[in-house]
């Protein structure tokens, strides 16, 4: 297939702007973050689980549907010898955010390596090991989003408004 001739849907106000992809059901746990701020902003998404290891052949073809959808991003969570956010990226011109996933065995090194050292010319934007990786990268989705779309973009600001308030109100400082 040409997946460079695929053609581009045109978006409506339901169709995912984001997707969310992770190497097991065991990864779950930490992607939800990303699923609840991209909930929480009101920004349309879809999740799957793809492995690159034990899916292989789905990897191109989700590349290709995440063209044809015109999604923004791809969030794609992995942990351990984490190639799958690497794959992807190596399929598909649509940015993808790496969210490291804790390993049981090394923490999660093996993970944040793994999906940082790309070679030059296949980039990964690479986020924390863990929580605040998948909440970021869900946050980095929003920002990206936010440079074409006005709702998002005033969403985005009053989180990041509400965020230093909830500092600024914490009853534990001085000064209130
Ligand atoms: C990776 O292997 C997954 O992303 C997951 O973090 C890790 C372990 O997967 P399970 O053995 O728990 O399915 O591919």
């Amino acid at each position: 297939m040409d997946r460079v001739s695929e053609p581009v849907q045109i978006n409506t106000p339901d169709s995912p702007r984001v997707g969310v992809v992770m190497g097991s059901r065991s990864d779950f746990p930490t992607m939800e973050g990303a699923l609840d701020v991209l909930k929480s902003l009101d920004i349309p998404y879809e999740v799957r689980v793809l492995s690159a290891h034990r899916t292989p052949d789905l990897l191109p073809s989700y590349a290709a549907r995440a063209e044809r959808l015109n999604l923004a991003c791809i969030i794609a969570g992995a942990g351990g010898a984490a190639h799958l956010p690497g794959m992807l990226a190596a399929f598909t011109r649509v940015p993808v955010l790496g969210v490291p996933v804790q390993s049981r065995a090394l923490g999660g090194l093996d993970s944040l390596y793994s999906i940082a050292q790309m070679p030059g010319g296949i980039p990964v934007a690479t986020f924390a090991i863990g929580a605040a990786g998948a909440k970021n990268a869900a946050l980095f989705a929003a920002a990206i989003l936010a440079t074409t779309d006005e709702g998002v973009r005033q969403r985005l600001s009053a989180f990041r408004q509400q965020q230093t308030q909830s500092v600024l109100d914490d009853p534990f400082f001085e000064g209130h």
